[in-house]
Order: C-alpha cells, then structure tokens, then sequence
C-alpha cells in the first residue's frame, strides 16, 4: 500500500524549499510552416519530467514528444495546422483537439470517428481553427490512462489584429499522483474506487509540468493568463490574489470582460478560461494559489526591469472579437435530448443497460461500469444518443443525479448555458466543457452544424471510462 499524501502537501514542500527552485525557462514555440504545408510531427513516447521539485528525480512519463505539456501549438484564426501523429507507444492512440471545431474525421475519437493508431503507425490531421482562443489536445484512446501519464499539450490560436496585452502566458494546471519513488504511481491507474467517486486525483500539482515554476515579468506589463486545467478530475479553484484578474474568454469563446469575484477563478477539467491582468509597476513577486483546500503557491510571477506604461486601465480595451459560432438559437424549434446522469458511490442507481441488455450493480462494477447516462451504461459501439438534421437547435437538460461533480463535453460544438436550478444564467457563456454540480439541473443548448459524430462525456476521465459517455450524430 503506497503512502497517500494530500495535495496540500506542496503547501508544506513549496514553505521550505520554494526559493531554491529553479527558474522556469521559456517553451519553445513551435508553428505550422505554412508555406510548405510539411506536416508538422508529434510523437507520442515515453520521455522524463521533474513534476515533485526542479531540481529533483526526475519521473518516467508520456508525453508528446516526450514532454509535458507537449508542444505549444500556435495557430492563426482560420489557418490549418497539419499534424503528422506517431504513436511510439506501446498501447494505441489518437489526438483529440479540444473545443476546436473540426472536420469530424479529425476528432480523434478512437472507435468513433477513426480507428486508434496502431504502436509505430501514423496519423494525419488536419486542425482548421474557425475560432480564436485557448484550445487543448490530449488523446481520445484509454483517456484516463494516456492523460494521467502525461500526455498533452496546449494550441493558442489566436485573433488578428494588434493585441490590446504585452503578452500571454500559458499555465497549463495539472495534478499527479506520485508514488514514495516520486514516480507516476500506476499501480493505481484503473482503481475501481477512483471510478466510482472523484476520479483520479493526485497529489502533487503542476503549472506546465513544473511544480513550481517563475515566469519572469515586467513591473505594469499587462498579460493575458490562458489557464488550462489538464487534470483527470480535479476541479481547481485558482486564486489571483492582488493581480485583479479580468476574464476575457471560456472555452475559447469570449465574454464580456468582468473582474473575477474574490482573484478567483474555478475551473473544472478541460476547462480553460482567458484573464488578463496588469502587473503593478513596482518590482515585486506575486503568486498564484490553488485554494480548493488549504491554499498553497502553485507558481509565482517575479517582476523586473524597466516598467511598462500602459494608457488605458481595466477593463477598457480588452474585449475579444467575437468567433462566427451559430449563435442564434431557435428555441421553438429546438430537439430537446434530456440527458440524466446516475450512478457513482453513494448514488441511487440499481442497474443500467450495458451492451444492450439490463444489469445489476453487481454485474456492471464487474465490467467496469458505475455510471449511466439515460439509464445505459456507456460503451464504445453503443447507437447514438440522438439524431439531429444540420442546423437544428438541440436542447439539453442536464439533471444531475449523482453526488459527485461531472464536467460534461459536447465536441464538435460549443453550447450557450442557459440556466442552472432554472435560473437564467446572466453571463453570456459559450462553453465545450460545463461542470455540473451534484443535484444539480443545468440547462444548455447549441446548433447543431457541424455533421459527423460527436462524443458527449464527462471529462472526469475515470467517470467517462465507467460509463459517462455516448454519442450523437449531425446529419
Ligand atoms: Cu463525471
């Protein structure tokens, strides 16, 4: 039985040993060489990464590249980025590219939109980005394992036209369980109980796959923070405190700009949000908490240099344009899918339909099945969900009937949240990914233009495996 130590842990760790961390050096960036239309490559393989502290052992993972995060992608608006994917891994993959609305063949679903690929084959995608904003890829193939093991990276695309910030700065948040070895404990990957309550949870977080990273800055430099939350599970409740953090943009999409109430931002996995915030004009440190439990430091922003003045204060100016997403509901017209999710510990649920026939709670937790969407327990090769023609509103009621939080993925499409309890939710909120809170009813809908096959899971990884997925196809 290995040791489990709460995440907070770090709290105790960082206290101690934070200062004598490394400094963080800049990713390389890399972009499309869109000249030549030469693919760009990403190997999935086995690679290391210091995730407990800098200067530390340094765990065996899987990255893109053998790096985590893997590349970050940059991409202009309505550029195409091709994408050459070898799996040098011994277990197949895909590469699924998160919020983006792209041709369905390229969804990387494994069993749904293309076959898994093979150990030592190859993938081509082609990634069009008809939005701007803040997007992930990860693998759509033993999700649960290949994330937890490190496998992703994140793709900035981004507007034209000047950019009312300095620059941007990615902090891709992540958590690990790590063994006493300080290795990625996978004697627990797959652990029915992880399953059947919170998903996977780690502890030990990272920003960019560092435990602590510095991201060096200029005092008054105004910048624009694309958080992603790369977890398997973990909802993350991230606090800015003194940096007055301006929300731009979720999921990629904007919204009107608003100060984040209390520095705080919460965010569910595959979630990501856009802040901007100008730094002061003094040289100082500022840190950035995770604060879902005992607040701890999870990366810090140290100001040098010479000051950079800026005419126009917050919130003035930094409004994005907006993406061409259908945006046009038509309510009276709409197919409404109910979508009831059951299921977990402590839930209410006797059974499910799994492959086509009824079974017991005993027969699904066999199989590896705890969740139900709809009363059937999801598989790969289930029928669709639903059928809708191009161009039609769908509308979905999402009733959660669990105890636990689910973070509910629609691909293909981003979703306007209309209400939540029955009450009309006041931003104007275009969402890939919505959490759900246990007991909670959340009302979404979205036109459905984009035909092919589109998954609809939770982005708890662990929940998704058990059950928590199905499908539904445009026409
Ligand atoms: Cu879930």
């Amino acid at each position: 039985m290995t040791r489990r130590v709460g995440i907070t842990r770090r709290a105790a760790l960082l206290g101690a040993t934070g200062a004598a961390m490394g400094s963080m050096l800049p990713r390389l960036v890399d972009r499309a060489s869109a000249a030549t239309h030469e693919p760009r490559m990403l190997i999935a393989r086995k690679g290391r990464a210091a995730l407990w502290e800098n200067e530390g052992p340094l765990a065996d993972i899987w990255g893109y590249e053998g790096r985590v995060p893997g590349p970050l992608l940059r991409m202009k608006q309505g550029e195409t980025l091709d994408v050459r994917f070898k799996n040098e891994l011994e277990q197949p993959s895909t590469i699924h590219w998160h919020g983006i609305r792209i041709e369905n063949a390229y969804d990387g679903v494994a069993g749904l939109t293309q076959p898994a690929v093979e150990p030592g084959a190859t993938f081509d995608y082609r990634v069009k980005a008809p939005d701007a904003g803040t997007y992930w890829y990860h693998p759509h193939n033993r999700s649960w394992e290949q994330l937890a093991r490190g496998l992703y990276g994140v793709l900035v695309v981004e507007e034209p036209g000047p950019k009312a910030y300095d620059r941007d700065v990615v902090l891709a948040f992540d958590d690990w369980r790590l063994d006493e070895a300080r290795q990625i404990d996978v004697a627990s990957l797959g652990a029915m109980h992880d399953w059947a309550h919170a998903g996977r949870l780690g502890n030990v977080l990272t920003v960019n796959g560092q435990p602590y990273p510095r991201f060096p800055a200029r005092p008054g430099e105004r910048l624009r923070l694309r958080v992603v939350n790369t977890a398997n599970a973990r909802v993350l409740t991230i606090r800015f405190t003194g940096l007055a953090p301006h929300l731009i943009a979720l999921d990629g999409q904007p919204v009107a700009p608003e100060l984040l109430a209390d520095e705080t931002l919460l965010i569910a996995p595959a979630q990501r949000a856009d802040v901007i915030v100008d730094l002061p004009a003094e040289a100082r440190t500022f840190t950035v908490e995770e604060a879902s439990g005992q607040p701890f430091a999870a990366c810090e922003f140290v100001l040098d240099g010479d000051p950079v003045t800026r005419a126009t204060p917050l919130p003035q100016d930094i409004a994005l344009p907006a993406n061409p997403l259908p945006m046009t509901l038509d309510m009276d017209a709409a197919l409404t899918q109910d979508l009831l999710m059951e299921g977990g510990a402590m839930g209410r649920m006797s059974g499910a339909m799994l492959k086509g026939a009824q079974r017991g709670m005993r027969e699904l937790v066999d199989q590896g099945k705890v969740w139900s969407f709809n009363g059937i327990a999801g598989t790969h090769g289930d029928p669709a969900m639903f059928k809708v023609a191009r161009g039609r509103t769908v509308r979905m009621p999402i009733v959660n009937d669990t105890r636990w939080p689910h973070a509910m993925h629609v691909h293909g499409h981003h979703f306007k949240v209309l209400s939540r309890n029955g009450t009309p939710v006041q931003r104007e909120e275009w969402r890939d990914t919505v959490l759900t809170d246990p007991g909670e009813r959340v009302e979404i809908a979205f036109v459905a233009d984009n035909p092919g096959k589109w998954m609809v899971h939770c982005h708890m990884l662990e929940h998704q495996v058990a059950g928590m997925m199905s499908w539904f196809e445009v026409a």
